[in-house]
């Protein structure tokens, strides 16, 4: 029987009045006047926090940033001046919504740029403690002598549109359905069709790895002599990710290279990662390794730290930072509650944009992804013209950190392609349609079709069911997909 969630209702305003019901442990990672948390010092964090039992929100966020930095649950008689500079501290509570902000000195972490030491602290041991009944990490913010230490994306969505020669629209892709099952022959089939139909790009999906049915090398050379096959019929580039995913990393890199060594045209494969499931060495592994590669971060199995409903986790926006940092080139950020997964619209558009832009506001932070000190006006200032023009910073010579693209999918077809990219305001983001495509009465080829009519329909600005009357593709799919 789950236990009763325990907590109280605070009946003040001012955490101030908690201060003196903090022990000298507690105390050690507080401190409400911290002058300027941004200047440069701490990574920030502000998290969901609920408390569970008798201590109050300050007592129980004292424990969360003494257990997430340096410390345990009682004062150690080994702690040293310096040791104690890196404690975490509490520096701010919104008492109406429970928002606990925590700086953590940047040099408590990993220096070589790692994202999993960043995690084990603020997602670590935290998720445990007895006293919680919610902790979820809602934003993040750099330091920029963070950023310098991190990778961030090398290959980006603009490196694949210049090689595709696709600028106006999103990127168009799909996943082979059945997810699994079919020989690589047959799959590599459905690749073919779906590139011949106009689609730009097919990933493998989530679970793709060395099954006996579909053997590795074979599913690589059957997908390449389908690709060869498409692009010649088309006169288009196509794109293939590749799940590179792996019980090792010899073995990760190993399919890597089968992949580069397969004849592949540079731009004409990415490597899918299952970053959660995979891990964060992974996915800068790859990063480090392949920085001319487009890295596809999948993110099965962040629904257990992400869903809106789950009290203990971190948002998506957090997840897509962390990926971004790690140097993904892109990232699924959920469709805005348009398809068919658990997910906030307001979540996937917010975390959609904060890996975009070089400036977006977040849950909490507006982060400035720069390379360089904020107080940098002439940078300010390219930022701000980059947000209207979305092209000043989008690359490394403007010193800040790349975008990473937004990945959609789950659940979408060709009648939400227009409501999708009404909600999410842009067309800068890759949509990969599985039963979107691979369901439509006229199997995938036609799919695909459907899909790029739907697409033709938003660029001209004209409804789909209008554009459907000379477009039997789109006509059929429409029929199939809105009766569900
Ligand atoms: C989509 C998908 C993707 C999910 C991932 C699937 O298939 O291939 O893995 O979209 O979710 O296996 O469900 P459909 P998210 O297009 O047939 O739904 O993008 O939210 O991470
Ligand atoms: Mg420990
Ligand atoms: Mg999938
Ligand atoms: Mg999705």
């Amino acid at each position: 029987m789950a236990d009763f969630i325990f907590y109280q209702k605070h009946n003040m305003t001012n955490v101030k009045e908690l201060l003196p019901t903090l022990s000298d442990h507690q105390a050690a990672y507080v401190n409400l006047d911290l002058a300027n948390p941004y200047n440069g010092d701490y990574m920030l964090a502000s998290f969901h926090l609920i408390p569970r039992g008798k201590k109050n929100i300050l007592q129980v966020s004292a424990e969360v940033a003494s257990e997430s930095s340096t410390g345990t649950n009682f004062l150690v008689k080994t702690e040293t001046p310096y040791a104690r500079l890196m404690n975490a501290l509490v520096y701010d509570i919104d008492m109406e919504d429970n928002i606990v902000k925590i700086a953590y000195p940047w040099r408590l972490f990993d220096r070589n740029g790692n994202v999993q030491n960043i995690l084990t602290y603020i997602a670590g041991n935290v998720f445990g403690m007895k006293e919680i009944a919610a902790l979820k990490v809602l934003d993040v913010w750099f330091p920029p002598v963070m950023l310098e230490q991190y990778d961030g994306p090398s290959y980006t969505l603009d490196d694949m549109r210049k090689y595709l020669d696709v600028y106006d629209r999103p990127i168009l892709g799909t996943i082979v359905k059945p997810k699994m099952g079919l020989s690589s022959a047959e799959y590599a089939e459905v690749c073919y069709d779906f590139r011949v139909g106009g689609g730009d790009f097919v990933k493998n999906d989530e679970p793709q790895a060395d099954q006996d049915f579909c053997p590795y090398d074979k599913m690589v050379a059957h997908v390449k002599e389908a690709m060869d096959k498409a692009v010649k019929e088309t006169g288009k580039k196509k794109v293939h990710s590749f799940n590179v995913s792996a019980a090792d990393y010899d073995t990760m890199l190993e399919r890597c290279e089968m992949i580069v060594n397969a004849g592949f045209e540079p731009g004409s494969y990415a490597f899918l990662i299952d970053g959660t499931t995979a891990g964060w060495m992974a996915v800068q592994t790859l990063r480090r390794k392949y920085p001319n590669v487009f890295i596809h971060f999948h993110r099965a199995g962040h629904g257990a730290f992400t869903r809106p409903e789950n009290p203990i986790g971190y948002t998506v926006l957090v997840l897509s930072k962390f990926a971004r940092l790690a140097g993904a080139s892109g990232i699924h950020t959920g469709t805005a509650g348009v398809g068919k997964m658990e997910g906030s619209p307001e979540e996937d558009v917010v975390a959609a944009e904060g890996i975009r832009y070089m400036m977006k506001k977040g849950h909490t932070f507006e982060q400035s992804w720069g390379k360089i000190p904020t107080h940098d006006e002439d940078f300010i200032a390219m930022a701000e013209m980059d947000a209207k023009n979305l092209e000043v910073l989008s690359d490394d010579s403007w010193r800040g950190m790349k975008k990473c693209c937004p990945i959609v999918s789950g659940g979408l077809n060709p009648t939400l392609l227009k409501p999708f990219i009404d909600v999410m305001g842009n067309v800068d983001f890759i949509t990969t349609m599985g039963a979107g495509c691979s369901a439509h009465p006229k199997g995938m080829q036609v799919g695909a079709k459907a899909l790029v009519e739907a697409c033709e329909a938003y660029k001209q600005g004209i409804d789909i069911h209008d554009y459907a009357k000379d477009h039997p593709a789109l006509e059929e799919a429409i029929e199939f997909f809105e009766k569900k």
